[in-house]
């Protein structure tokens, strides 16, 4: 793979912030492993100084995906919500990813190479689990003008939760026409057992599952 024919290509990192690590309060199993294999993907994008974008799961603390927020609910627990005239079942969280605190940040492997932020979950009444707009497609992140004005073609996507904000970003990033590749070793999921149909579900929509040692993503 020649390093100009990968000037297309953007490095999508999701949500890979303190509260995701095995510590945080929405703790995904196994989270840190990913961290040196999305550290790869990082200098691998920085040798043909490829756009490497970082979503930022960002609630308010009112976030109506907060279990906290339900009087006699649980985490995890699921409720009707209804925004934008559309009820959907939400499944409810414990409190994560609160803006300005520490398990909101991204962790520092990430940080410290200053990717473009795009922060979403914003807004109290709605969730967001994927990087280019909100679950009831209300409002979009700039995600998609970024990539478009940066001519990007190609999204290699990394990052926490696969059963969640991974896999609803490569859903998007298929249908604002991007070819679409998941580092399977650079994501992990919340629920371990929905690791297998999510997968399916990415592949049977045209997403590429790959490792990271793909002679597509090393040099
Ligand atoms: C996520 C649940 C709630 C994720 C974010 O990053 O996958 N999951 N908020
Ligand atoms: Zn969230």
């Amino acid at each position: 793979m020649n390093l100009q024919s990968l000037k297309t290509v953007a490095l999508l990192l999701v949500d890979v912030q303190y509260d995701f690590l095995e510590t945080g309060t929405l703790p995904v199993p196994e989270a840190s492993t990913i961290i040196p294999n999305v550290e790869k993907l990082i200098t691998f994008a920085e040798s043909y100084q490829g756009v490497i974008i970082a979503t930022q799961d960002w609630h308010p603390s009112n976030h109506t995906s907060f279990a906290k927020n339900h009087p006699g609910k649980q985490p995890f627990d699921t409720v009707q919500l209804t925004y934008d005239g559309i009820t959907s079942t939400q499944v409810l969280w414990p409190t994560h990813c609160v803006q300005g605190t520490h398990g909101a940040e991204l962790v520092k492997e990430v940080a410290l190479h200053s990717p473009i932020l795009m922060q979403k979950g914003t807004n109290e009444l709605v969730d967001s689990y994927s990087a280019f707009a909100d679950n009831q497609y209300h409002s979009f992140t700039s995600l998609a003008r970024v990539l478009y004005r940066n001519d990007i073609d190609t999204v290699i996507v990394a990052g926490l939760a696969t059963d969640y904000c991974v896999k609803l970003t490569c859903l998007d990033a298929v249908k604002f026409g991007f070819n679409t590749l998941l580092i399977q070793d650079a994501t992990k999921p919340v629920v371990p057992a929905d690791m297998a149909s999510s997968l399916d579900t990415l592949r049977s929509k045209g997403v590429g599952i790959v490792p990271s040692t793909s002679e597509f993503i090393s040099d």
